[in-house]
């Protein structure tokens, strides 16, 4: 498909963006970004937000809210720390959680990376209610993050989506892959399912899962991030593909543009410019109206809507 030949506004910016920003915190944080997110029971939405502290180190802290825009009822102290000393791999914080609700269980599993000395590694924990947690510990070894479980079974087995860094000359590469496991602990049959593209391409040598896959009647949705590596610093970017059903290694389609980029200020300044992370997204299943939680900048939470039959309806269109 030739460049911009079907360029579409599929993400629609709260326009009273960030929705959560330092300023919003009850104690002392640097900054609030790339939170996981979940419809709660009661219908609330729970953002799980990754704060970061003076130190550098980050921590996760719930905040709640009964529409999932306004009014959010922040934890008052961190609602899960690093805990170093039973788990090492966490020794430099707990970063960019995933949720997934997973019926199964009965159980959110909340997938994290740790940040150990031999680098960032994916880690898993699970919690009925977001105040007492199971941790599982490291699932991954590094360098390996961007990371979520999908909600049931293939075949009897549990997949996890993931990217572990691949070092080659002569640039690394990151690519998503899927793994396998019987019983959450043992994992194997790591395949990788989208590739890092190379060169001039937006997404070139590396990408990453950004929110947990989407499950729609068309496929897993996947929104990814792209990172364009530029005289100027990375450039963080959306793009989006689609997974069978039944088999999450077949890749029905992969859309060639990006779909969401830093633009406004929040996005283009901040720790780290030019950075547009999201980490939760939701769906409401009436409607297919999706609300993104994305890092702003490495520094606020902003939102962006959409709707997913328009996302799939982009995606048909790239074929
Ligand atoms: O600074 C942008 C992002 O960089 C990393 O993401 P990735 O390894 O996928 O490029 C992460 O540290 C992420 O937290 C951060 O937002």
């Amino acid at each position: 498909m030739a460049p911009n030949s079907n360029f579409a506004e599929l993400f629609h910016r709260y326009d009273k963006n960030p929705i959560l920003t330092g300023n919003d915190w009850p104690y002392r944080a640097n900054s609030v970004f790339n939170a996981g997110a979940t419809f709660l029971h009661d219908g609330r939405t729970l953002l799980l937000v990754r704060v970061e502290d003076r130190r550098g180190i980050s921590h996760l802290t719930a905040a709640r809210s009964e529409d999932g825009v306004t009014n959010w009822i922040i934890d008052s102290e961190p609602t899960f720390m690093p805990d170093p000393r039973n788990y090492p791999e966490e020794v430099w914080g707990v970063e960019d959680p995933r949720i997934t609700w997973v019926p199964e269980l009965e159980k959110y599993a909340i997938v994290y990376a740790s940040f150990s000395s031999s680098g960032p590694l994916v880690s898993l924990a699970l919690t009925k209610d977001f105040r007492s947690f199971e941790r599982k510990g490291a699932v991954m070894p590094p360098d390996d993050k961007d990371a979520a479980l999908f909600p049931r079974r293939f075949g009897g087995r549990w997949a996890l989506v993931h990217r572990p860094i691949a070092y080659e000359f002569p640039v690394n590469r990151a690519n998503i892959w899927i793994s396998f496991s019987p019983d959450l602990k043992h994992w194997g049959d790591h395949t990788v399912v989208l590739e890092a593209r190379r060169g001039a391409w937006w997404d070139a040598n590396k990408i990453g899962l950004s929110p947990q896959p989407l499950e729609t009647p068309e496929g897993w949705l996947i929104i990814y991030h792209g990172v364009r590596n530029t005289a100027a610093g990375c450039l963080y970017r959306l793009g989006l593909a689609l997974l069978d059903l039944d088999d999450p290694l077949k890749v029905i389609r992969r859309g060639d543009e990006w779909v969401f980029g830093p633009d406004e200020p929040y996005e283009r300044v901040g720790d780290v410019g030019d950075v547009v992370f999201p980490c939760g997204v939701i769906q409401d299943p009436k409607t297919g109206e999706i609300r993104l939680y994305y890092g702003a900048a490495d520094t606020t939470i902003a939102l962006a809507t959409g709707n997913v039959n328009e996302l799939l309806d982009w995606l048909k269109k790239q074929d």
